[in-house]
C-alpha cells in the first residue's frame, strides 16, 4: 500500500429483495454491495457490477438498518472511519464468497438500467478498495473486456453460473465524449490495441492510462444533469450529490 492515502467514493448498490437463501438472515435489512470508484461521474453508464468469484466477502452491519457487503479488510477501514454499528469493531452477519454474490439483482445510483447484476471479473483485487467494482464498459477498458468475455463466451458464463439474461441485454451506454476516442472510448482503444481478453494485463494497463489522460481533462459529459459540462467540473458536483442523497460514502485507504 502506498504512503499517500487514496480516497474512493463508495457507491451503495442496493440488493433487491427477495434475497437468496445465503442472504436470508439479512431479510429485514437494507443490504448494499459497496463498490469503490475513482470515477463517480461515470455511474450513469453502469451495466453490472464485478466481484472476484473466489474472493472472501462478508455482510457487515454499518448501522441500525444498513448492511454493506465488502471485504473484511475494507469493513475494518470503514469501522475506523466512523462507519460501523459498533465503533471500531466489526459485526459480520454472514460470511460470503464472490460466487455467492454472482447474479444478485442490484439497484445502483444514477444507473440508466433500473436493475443490473453482479458478475465475475478475474482481475478484481481483494486487497484494494472493497473488492466490489462497478462496471462502466463505455469508459473503463477492464470493464469493457470483462463484459465482452462474458458476452462472447457461453462456456465462461456457464463456469460461474451466469445466466444469459444477466449479461446479454446490457449494451454499452455512451456517457462521456473523449476528445481522441469518441463516445465509447474503452471499446475504441481495446479494438485499436487488439486486446483479446480481460487477462491481457499489460495491454489493459496501457489502455487505461491512455484513455484516462484526455478523458478526464478534456472529456465532456453527454448525459445526466451536467450534460455538456467538462468531466473535470462535473465530477465533484456528481460526487457531492451522491453523498448528500445518502447513495454513496467516502472511503480512504
Ligand atoms: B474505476 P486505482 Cl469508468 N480491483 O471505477 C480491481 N479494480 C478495482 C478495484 C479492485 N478491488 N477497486 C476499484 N477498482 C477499479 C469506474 C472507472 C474506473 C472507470 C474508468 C477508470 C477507472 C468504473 N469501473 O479506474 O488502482 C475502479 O474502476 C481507472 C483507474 O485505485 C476504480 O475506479 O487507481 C479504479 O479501479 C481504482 O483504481
Amino acid at each position: 500500500e502506498g504512503v499517500i492515502p487514496q480516497e474512493y467514493t463508495l457507491i451503495k448498490m442496493e440488493v433487491v429483495p427477495p434475497f437468496p437463501l445465503k442472504l436470508g438472515v439479512l431479510e429485514a435489512k437494507k443490504v448494499y454491495l459497496a463498490a469503490a470508484t475513482l470515477r463517480p461521474e461515470t455511474m450513469y453508464g453502469q451495466t453490472n457490477s464485478w466481484v472476484l468469484p473466489e474472493g472472501k466477502y462478508g455482510a457487515f452491519q454499518i448501522n441500525e438498518t444498513e448492511v454493506y457487503i465488502l471485504t473484511e479488510r475494507a469493513a475494518l477501514n470503514l469501522a475506523y472511519q466512523g462507519l460501523s454499528h459498533v465503533p471500531e469493531k466489526l459485526t459480520c452477519l454472514v460470511e460470503l464468497t464472490g460466487q455467492d454474490l454472482i447474479g444478485l439483482p442490484l439497484r445502483s445510483p444514477l444507473a440508466y438500467n433500473e436493475i443490473i447484476y453482479s458478475l465475475p471479473m478475474l482481475s478484481v483485487l481483494t486487497d484494494k478498495g472493497t473488492g466490489i467494482v462497478t462496471s462502466v464498459p463505455s469508459d473503463s477498458p477492464d470493464d469493457y473486456m470483462a463484459l465482452q468475455d462474458l458476452k462472447s463466451k457461453p462456456a465462461f458464463r456457464a463456469k460461474f453460473g451466469v445466466k444469459d439474461e444477466w449479461v446479454l441485454p446490457f449494451d454499452i451506454i455512451p456517457i462521456i465524449n473523449h476528445p481522441d476516442y469518441g463516445d465509447k472510448s474503452a471499446e475504441k482503444i481495446c479494438k485499436e490495441m487488439k486486446i483479446k481478453s480481460q487477462n491481457e494485463r499489460d495491454k489493459l494497463d496501457k489502455a487505461k492510462k491512455e484513455v484516462y489522460k484526455g478523458g478526464f481533462y478534456l472529456g465532456t459529459m453527454l448525459v445526466g444533469e451536467y450534460a455538456g459540462m467538462k468531466v473535470q467540473e462535473a465530477k465533484s458536483l456528481i460526487k457531492t450529490k451522491l453523498l448528500e442523497l445518502g447513495q454513496a460514502v467516502v472511503y480512504c485507504e
